[in-house]
């Protein structure tokens, strides 16, 4: 079924065409401009090696996978914090952020694990997933909570303090670990929360009118007046550190929507997996059903089979053998359930789109340069697909 289906034989760039999901599109675009379809996955255990290695192996992807809480040292400061610094990274080269949170849990439960908690993965993370054993109303759940999310930033603030006196030190420490995260009280007669950052702040929708001609709006917090401006939306730029001066940001693309995308977990590239063709099934129903929230899955091979299908796959599970060894030759497993495949078969036969690559680059003397070897290959497989 997989090697009839169109989308198999058409390049990203048109696939971003008629792709539903508005992140999809720009994704497609990205790996079309980058001629990557190669995913880091960032497996490394502290804060700094994250952030190095996402710093030295941005160029060659499209996306990188972290498991944040592997990471010793995760700073979860919405502002200047290791997710804040990854969003800068990821301005920076030009990637998307798919954390691997692996959601299932009644509907409720992962709304709140995604959009609020210690690491608010939403606020940072462009792409996660989940496992849907649960049930399909948990993807409702997380559509939902992703919808309110996005309505919720539809200004970024950006705050200076005009008449200073005590500013940060004057809030508790709920406040000043928070004051980005919580919704901002602008009713100009109540005291307000102060942010001194240019993080984005949400407001209610009828909150916006109190700005005057110039877009400004000066106000008071507790004895500390404050101007800020504001800019719209859709000039997405979130979660900005702000010791980081000026940042550069990736050239040849628009920074990416505020949108945020799903992948279901579909099928697992671990031996033994219990994932059943049934549940396999479910995914690509629940898939069809949330489209504007769902961009594909991570599966070990391309389900889409009904002809308007157009979902991305990220398929982990992918090593090359050694340089100077038979690229197409066999790879073995981890000796812990993990198997491999090489980009040539995953992208060539199997149809997925993306290879999610961890201990293969992360483990390599070199990783820059494995990167690359990594990058050639798999695009090299998906141009060979094109025939
Ligand atoms: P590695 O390339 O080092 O084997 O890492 C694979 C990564 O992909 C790990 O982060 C793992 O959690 C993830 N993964 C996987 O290996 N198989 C799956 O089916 C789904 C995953 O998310």
């Amino acid at each position: 079924m997989a090697s009839r289906h169109p989308t198999l034989t058409q390049p990203f760039a048109e696939r971003a065409k008629t792709a539903t999901h508005p992140l999809t599109r720009y994704l497609f675009r990205l790996m079309d401009l980058k001629a990557s379809n190669l995913c880091l996955s960032a497996d490394v255990t502290t804060a700094r090696d994250l952030l190095s290695l996402a710093d030295k192996v941005g160029p060659s992807i499209v996306v990188l996978k972290t498991h944040y809480d592997l990471i010793s040292g995760w700073d979860y400061n919405p502002q200047t914090g290791t997710g804040a610094k990854l969003a800068a990274l990821a301005r920076k080269h030009g990637f998307l952020i798919f954390e691997d949170r692996k959601f299932v849990d009644i509907g409720k439960t992962v709304q709140m694990q995604y959009t609020a908690g210690t690491a608010r993965i939403i606020d940072w993370a462009h792409i996660t997933n989940a496992n849907i054993d649960a049930g399909k109303d948990m993807v409702r759940a997380m559509a939902e909570a992703a919808a309110k999310w996005k309505e919720r930033i539809p200004y970024e603030v950006r705050t200076s303090v005009t008449v200073g006196t005590p500013v940060s030190e004057q809030f508790d420490d709920e406040d000043a670990d928070s004051a980005a995260a919580e919704r901002v009280q602008v009713n100009p007669t109540q005291q307000r929360r102060l942010d001194v950052t240019s993080a984005p702040q949400r407001l209610e929708p009828g909150e916006q009118d109190n700005r005057d001609a110039d877009g400004r709006k000066g106000s008071i917090v507790s004895i500390t007046t404050v101007t800020q401006s504001f800019e719209p939306a859709d000039s997405p730029r979130l979660t900005k550190t702000h010791d980081q001066g000026e940042e550069t940001v990736f050239p040849g693309i628009e920074e990416p929507p505020l949108d945020r995308g799903l992948l279901l977990l579909a099928q697992m590239s671990s031996k033994g997996c219990l994932m059943t063709p049934d549940y396999t099934r479910a995914c690509v129903e629940a898939a069809r059903e949330h489209r504007d929230f769902v961009m594909g899955f991570v599966a070990q091979e391309s389900l889409n089979s009904a002809p308007e299908d157009n979902f991305i796959h990220m398929t982990p599970g992918c090593k090359l053998p050694p340089p100077g060894e038979d690229e197409n030759g066999e790879v073995p497993g981890d000796g812990l359930g993990q198997q491999y495949n090489t980009p040539a078969k995953l992208v060539g036969l199997c149809g997925t789109d993306i290879v999610i690559v961890g201990r293969g680059i992360i483990q390599a003397a070199d990783p820059p340069i494995e990167a690359e070897r990594y990058r050639r290959r798999a695009w090299k497989a998906y141009l060979a697909r094109l025939g």
